[in-house]
């Protein structure tokens, strides 16, 4: 997991937390006085101003992590190897090139008819990632693998009656 991954899931977990420690002290204190008079009105207001932090928090959150997503237009060369994979029921066909760890490799992905699911295990078959690769449509994905070995591809997403014999394979070399 790349440093920015794990910043954005501890930020996250933080953030979760707070929600949680937020959420547990209003229900605390909303049940000390039973008997007090509820003012509906101003109620609503503090509906509006958690709204507005809510949907705040979301844009903030989305703004602040977008830009790190490895898919997209900013997936694409900028120093990385690239290698189309073309996806077909029932294969991924990757070109018999030789990938270096520690070199980014920028997938190309493209399906000659269905959705498919770009789904990469390392070869101690720990999933890494997936990616959905739709036809007409060319999906790109940057990824920087660290060690060497036979790494597996399977499909992610059902794709007729020989979805679960859909995969391949590649080797990365130091
Ligand atoms: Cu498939």
């Amino acid at each position: 997991m790349g440093r920015i991954a794990i910043i954005i899931a501890v930020g996250y977990g933080v953030l979760g937390l707070l929600v949680v420690a937020l959420i547990a002290g209003v229900v605390w204190s909303s049940t000390l006085g039973r008997n007090h008079q509820v003012d509906t009105r101003k109620l609503s207001e503090r509906e509006k101003t958690w709204f507005g932090i809510v949907v705040f928090v979301l844009v903030g959150l989305l703004f602040g992590t977008i830009f790190f997503t490895p898919y997209g237009r900013g997936a694409g060369p900028d120093g990385a190897q690239v290698v189309p994979v073309t996806a077909q029921q029932f294969a991924f066909v990757v070109p018999q090139t030789t990938l270096h760890v520690g070199k980014p490799v920028a997938f190309k992905l493209t399906s000659k008819d269905v959705s498919h699911g770009f789904a990469v295990f390392d070869p101690q078959h720990t999933f890494l990632f997936q990616v959905q690769v739709t036809p007409g449509k060319t999906q790109w994905y940057r990824w920087t693998f660290s060690k060497p070995g036979t790494y597996t591809i399977e499909c992610f997403e059902y794709c007729g009656v020989g979805h679960d014999q859909m995969g391949g394979q590649f080797t990365v070399v130091r």
